[in-house]
């Protein structure tokens, strides 16, 4: 029995179960109906920890001789082939479910690991592609960092031959990937979330909503966000001692438009609030004075006057908690 490094694919009918191994020299393709009638008769050599081992010959449905060196990983097209992965020789091989003969090979020229047809391990692969995924391509894209991008490649296989495409960075060699025809995806994508279902409890969902409320030494700022500024945008009324919770409602109804919430010097990180969403950011005031305020996503050509201030009282301080709008846009 060949090497087997546990990889065993199914083919699209259900029928026939590849295996392979990074250091093998064939693959062998087992036969579905022959495991279950092996099974039914017992039909075993032994067992290995107390599993029951059948015998390799009867549950066969033959060997691909010599397709390569190292197969790795198999995926299938819908029309009978398998494009198995060679890490050893660095290939993909296509070949015939049915004869078991190679009938195309292209070069990936990196070791290669896993790879991908999408929809390659259903029941209907899209088959108009294969994608490469490798291993150990140092050499192929600018040293950036500690770690180098591998480098991957996408194949056509609705031609005679397999050919190259596109080549194309990846962080590390993914496992296991998929793909899928971009149509599916498109009617399901969010662009952004309807403002009128935003069930944040602090949520303001317009800007006369947006306010300032005192609990204790809890404050909660009800804040919205559109471009190009935020209500309120000056702040005061809060005092050394206090809890600062900013509940950021961004307005916007439109696709791409998040805005980001920073405070200077705040020990928690910013916000990066979606279209139609609030999200919270605690901040606990260190210092007396005024504190500044801003966007932190380049969001239209007066994102860098989205910003505001926030006042600081000392703890015994008397100041009207309160917070106004002071710097429109040029648009409000
Ligand atoms: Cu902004």
């Amino acid at each position: 029995m060949p090497e087997i490094t546990a990889r065993l694919r199914c083919d699209p009918t259900g029928q026939y179960i590849v295996g392979s191994g990074k250091l093998a020299a064939l693959i062998p393709v087992f036969q579905f109906s022959k495991i279950q009638e092996a099974i039914a008769k017992n039909d075993v050599e032994g067992d290995f920890m107390g599993i029951p081992v059948l015998k390799y010959a009867s549950v066969i449905k033959g060997e691909v001789k010599k397709p390569g060196l190292g197969p790795l990983h198999t995926e299938f097209d819908a029309n009978g082939f398998a494009y198995t992965s060679f890490f050893v020789s660095s290939e993909i091989v296509k070949w015939s479910l049915e004869t078991l003969e190679p009938v195309d090979r292209v070069p990936t020229y990196y070791s290669i690991g896993h790879l991908c047809v999408p929809g390659g391990d259903s029941k209907k692969p899209w088959g108009k592609y294969v994608i490469a995924y490798n291993k150990i391509t140092k050499d192929r894209y600018l040293p950036t960092g500690p770690e180098l991008a591998q480098s991957a490649q996408l194949f056509s296989i609705d031609g005679p031959k397999m050919e190259l495409l596109l080549d194309f960075p990846t962080i590390g060699e993914p496992h296991y990937a998929q793909a899928l025809p971009a149509e599916l995806v498109k009617p399901r994508e969010v662009k952004f979330f309807k403002i009128e279902e935003n069930q944040h409890p602090y949520a303001a969902k317009g800007e006369k909503e947006a306010k300032v409320v005192r609990e204790g030494n809890k404050v909660h700022v009800y804040m919205t966000t559109i471009r190009s500024h935020f209500t309120p945008d000056n702040i005061e009324g809060i005092k050394l001692g206090d809890e600062v919770y900013f509940h950021v409602t961004n307005l916007e109804q439109d696709w791409d438009v998040p805005h980001g919430f920073a405070i200077k010097g705040a020990a928690t990180a910013e916000l990066l609030v979606m279209p139609g969403e609030t999200q919270t950011m605690k901040w606990i005031p260190d210092q007396i004075g005024v504190t500044p305020m801003y966007c932190t996503d380049f969001c239209s050509a007066l994102h860098q006057e989205m910003q505001g201030y926030i006042r600081v009282s000392p703890a015994n301080s008397k100041v009207e908690l309160k917070g106004v709008t002071k710097s429109y846009d040029a648009g409000s």
